[in-house]
């Protein structure tokens, strides 16, 4: 039976991946570091710490851990600052209509995030409310595609990893999902989240009717 369901943030409820790679071409512009979208891709879903190691290595560079954590927080301060224009205006589409209903069917609702900033981005899309657990890069250290982050999640709502679906945008969060047993639905293209148990190009397409019909025999 599926009582539980958990969220990826970023790329399921609301976009904030071209905010990222701004403050990263920044820092990198600065640093004199290469760095693209396609770069900006390997970051989805790892956390800030492994996304600057991503981007070191990628420029062959190697740095002491503060001067690492020094950088790492220089972006953060850019993307946090680039927060404040987000608005309710923001979430991805579907994604609003998708946690209102299943609020209003008395689903039990988490997030399962490795930002550090999920806070203040739901706070943006005035979307607290319709969480119930609020899982994000602090509540846990080792980040996916460990399951620790849905794991979290899942122990927090009372629930078991099999009553639970997991939304994701990232493949390293489709193998967090799976190596914790829980079910998985993943958001975007095949190449990305093919392994999830089902998948959809858009959270558009992820009504909860579509979701039901997939897993049918588990509602
Ligand atoms: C998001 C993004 C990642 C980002 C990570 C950490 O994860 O997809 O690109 O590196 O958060 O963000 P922060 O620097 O704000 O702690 P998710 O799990 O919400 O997709
Ligand atoms: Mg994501």
């Amino acid at each position: 039976m599926i009582k539980g369901f958990i969220f990826d943030l970023d790329g399921v409820i609301t976009d904030t991946a071209e905010l990222h790679y701004d403050a990263w071409k920044k820092l990198s512009d600065e640093m004199n570091w290469k760095f693209d979208r396609e770069l900006n891709e390997k970051l989805r879903g790892i956390s800030r710490m492994d996304s600057i190691k991503v981007i070191m290595d990628h420029n062959g560079v190697s740095l002491d851990e503060a001067t690492v954590v020094e950088l790492a927080t220089k972006k953060n301060d850019i993307y946090v600052e680039s927060l404040d224009d987000m608005t309710p205006d923001d979430y991805l589409p579907g994604a609003r209509e998708l946690l209102t209903h299943l609020r209003s069917e008395g689903f039990s609702v988490a997030l399962g995030s490795a930002s550090k900033n999920a806070n203040k981005v739901l706070k943006q899309l005035n979307a607290v409310h319709f969480f119930d657990v609020i899982g994000d890069g602090n509540s846990v250290s080792k980040s996916k595609p460990a399951p620790d982050i849905f794991l979290y999640a899942s122990e927090k709502l009372g629930l078991r990893p099999e009553n639970c679906i997991v939304f994701e945008d990232a493949e390293k969060g489709i193998d967090a999902a799976k190596a914790g047993k829980f079910h998985s639905v993943g958001i975007g293209p095949e190449e990305r989240v093919g392994h999830a148990d089902i998948r959809f190009e858009t959270m558009k397409q992820a009504t909860l009717f579509e979701v039901k019909s997939h897993f049918k025999e588990l509602f």
